[in-house]
């Protein structure tokens, strides 16, 4: 085994920078790819759920994988140890972009989504429910946004956990687009379930800072911070947010103008808290673009180069004053996926070199990517290195498959990096580049050498709750007298899309090993702000950078979090029923049918829309002649939910309702043709 030890410089560096050291050295040596499998649904959307399982999302359409009642299926459950995946049925919404999380009863919530396509109902506003089990017993709990919604549409939202086990909810648009505009902009957050705050009694509050980075604030990163506050990045700005008193303190902008959120992707984490650098946070955010933020699609090039930059800042009075400090990743990179390893560095990967997220808007789409130059090769990222020798990408492999717009990545339980999706069409489409369903795993040196375990975890830990694991080491390791050849650390695994890895965070906790070398005492995490109730992975990580397998436990009380039934019940009054109607005639232009092959053409009549009405578009299949079951498609002229809705009195302008075409020629909605 090759081991890399820090340097004295790199401690000295650290030191003055105000954050000690991660770990003491990391396995070097070749990484290892390998290609298995299928995920049934492309993964826009992923989450760990157990040691072996992986929920994937992805969007209503035309999947290989099927449901029971024979529709494609919009997610499915993969089994990380057969690779086998299970459609999951309960499904109802369209599942497509929404934002994702765990409350600190270790339930997984998606929020949000998109209209209606196929045979889903519209996601805008749902809110799914998914208990996660390792004996397949469960699935998809979605009422269509009946009961369980979100206050207002919600397509690209981002979801923080915070303290109390709840998640809080920010942004997004009422409507997808190719990338967000006024009349469609939710400068809104919420809460989920709803509370009771600062006036607003369950509804949405009205967000400043998600006017202030039009036009590219969707998915806007967020990190929760020790002191219970709230770090945002949307497009060229960042703030920290005060949910308490619902204020903000905005923060240097990222610098030379790089935007870092949809459709200008960058990645961004939170560094390691260690009770060495007193939970001091740290944010990096790396990739993303210069491009202009008021071009329509058609005015892009998917040749733009995309961002180098990564950019740093400690986040105490010291280092805010002393700004971004920025360096350069070895290649540009939007959309890429950036997380924490048990060793304590960050891997990117995915991603693209030029251009920008999304499909069918640049002005030379590749295929119908609106980026091109993929970014096969994973980069690590050592945070205590000294500036200049952070990355590496010396043993990894290169893949072969294109992984660009709605693709993801995370790590699992056992340490094996998984990657998948990718899929920058309408619907299914295997031209330049193809939808994926194809799964990969990562193995980083660590999951070749002799691995630590440990037995005994408690189900549930408390705060700064001390419990004891039996230890067993390496054989090379030996035993401890001294109690430090051993790190313990806890790690949310987050949720994966859009480039954005929402609340993941690694906390190292204190911990001391026996004399005998058997037994290690753990202390849980100091307070919910450093680590938020709900679920997490336990790592153990010899000195030299070998993690054991992660074990799943529950921080806090594995209570729900706070429900506010007159809040939810407020919220349900004054909010428009998720079945609103929106006009959805959206499919790709170039592409072909699922499987066909065959490019099918049809009509939706009327060509004019003024009210709401439904309409069974005429589609037919050019090469044969015969008809195509074609979607019911309902339409309205209005994008925007019933007037005097909660939504509409906190809209920024008094504009009326945008008309569908207004809209359509930026992202392809066509009320008077499809092809499908
Ligand atoms: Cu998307």
């Amino acid at each position: 085994m090759r081991v890399s030890s820090p340097s004295y410089v790199s401690f000295i560096l650290a030191a003055l920078s105000g954050i000690a050291q991660v770990s003491g050295a990391f396995v070097e040596g070749d990484w290892v790819l390998t290609q298995d499998g299928t995920t049934g649904v492309s993964a826009l959307q992923l989450a760990v759920t157990t040691e072996t399982k992986i929920i994937i999302l992805d969007k209503a359409e035309h999947n290989p994988l099927l449901t029971s009642n024979g529709t494609n299926a919009m997610a499915a459950e993969l089994d990380l140890v057969t690779r086998q995946v299970r459609p999951l049925n309960g499904a109802r919404s369209n599942v497509w972009c929404a934002g994702g999380g765990f409350l600190s009863n270790g339930t997984f919530i998606n929020s949000g989504g998109n209209p209606s396509i196929l045979s889903s109902s519209n996601g805008l506003q749902a809110i799914r429910q998914f208990e996660p089990c390792d004996d397949e017993s469960c699935d998809i709990f979605d009422d269509s946004g009946a009961r369980l919604r979100v206050t207002s549409p919600r397509w690209y939202p981002g979801v923080v956990r915070i303290e109390d086990g709840s998640l809080l909810l920010m942004g997004g648009s009422v409507l997808n687009n190719f990338i967000n505009v006024i009349d469609i902009n939710n400068p809104t957050y919420e809460y989920y379930p709803p509370k009771n705050i600062n006036g607003f009694n369950g509804v949405q509050i009205p967000l400043k800072f998600l006017n202030d980075t039009m036009n590219a604030n969707l998915f806007p990163y967020m990190a929760y911070l020790p002191n219970g506050k709230i770090f945002v990045a949307a497009n060229t700005q960042t703030m920290i947010f005060d949910w308490k008193t619902n204020t903000e303190r905005r923060l240097p902008d990222i610098p030379n103008g790089v935007r870092i959120s949809y459709p200008y992707s960058g990645s961004a984490a939170l560094l390691p808290l260690t009770p060495e650098n007193n939970y001091t946070p740290e944010i990096l955010i790396c990739g993303g673009s210069n491009i202009s933020d008021t071009l329509d699609g058609g005015l892009i090039s998917s040749q733009s180069p995309a961002s180098k930059q990564c950019s740093r800042m400690v986040l105490t009075e010291e280092g805010i004053a002393g700004g971004w400090k920025i360096e350069e990743m070895p290649i540009a990179r939007t959309m890429g996926e950036m997380f924490i390893l048990p060793d304590g560095r960050l891997i990117l990967v995915n991603g693209a070199q030029t251009g920008f997220s999304g499909y069918a808007n640049a002005a030379d789409p590749v295929g119908d990517s609106n980026a091109d130059h993929p970014s096969f090769t994973p980069v690590v990222y050592n945070p205590d290195a000294p500036e200049g020798s952070r990355f590496s990408s010396e043993g990894i492999p290169s893949s072969n498959i294109a992984r660009l717009y709605h693709s993801t990545a995370t790590l699992t339980a056992n340490g094996t990096i998984f990657i998948a999706g990718s899929n920058p069409h309408e619907d299914i489409c295997f031209d330049q580049y193809p939808t994926e369903y194809r799964a990969e795993y990562l193995d980083p040196p660590y999951m070749f050498q002799p691995r630590p375990n440990f037995t005994g975890l408690p189900s549930t830990i408390g705060y700064n709750q001390t419990f004891s694991l039996n230890l067993t080491m390496p054989s090379q390791v030996g035993n401890s007298s001294n109690g430090d050849n051993v790190t313990v650390v806890l790690m949310d695994l987050g949720y994966s899309t859009h480039g954005v890895h929402q609340s993941s965070r690694y906390v190292k906790l204190v911990s001391s090993v026996s004399q005998d070398g058997k037994t290690i005492t753990v202390t849980g995490p100091p307070t919910p702000q450093i680590y938020p109730p709900g679920p997490g992975y336990l790592y153990v990580v010899t000195n030299e950078g070998v993690p054991s397998p992660g074990k799943k436990l529950l921080v806090g009380d594995g209570q729900s979090p706070p429900a506010d039934e007159a809040a939810r019940e407020n919220m349900l009054d004054r909010t428009p029923s998720a079945n609103v109607t929106f006009s959805q005639v959206r499919v790709a232009p170039t592409c072909k049918v699922s499987g066909g092959g065959e490019t099918v053409t049809g009509s939706f009549p009327p060509t004019a829309i003024t009210g709401s009405q439904t309409s069974v578009p005429t589609v037919t299949n050019s090469a044969s002649g015969s008809p195509v079951t074609a979607p019911t498609v309902t339409s309205t002229s209005s994008m925007i939910p019933s007037s005097g809705s909660t939504f509409d009195s906190l809209k920024p302008t008094s504009s009326a309702p945008t008309p569908v075409s207004s809209l359509s020629e930026s992202k392809g909605i066509q009320p008077s043709s499809i092809s499908i």
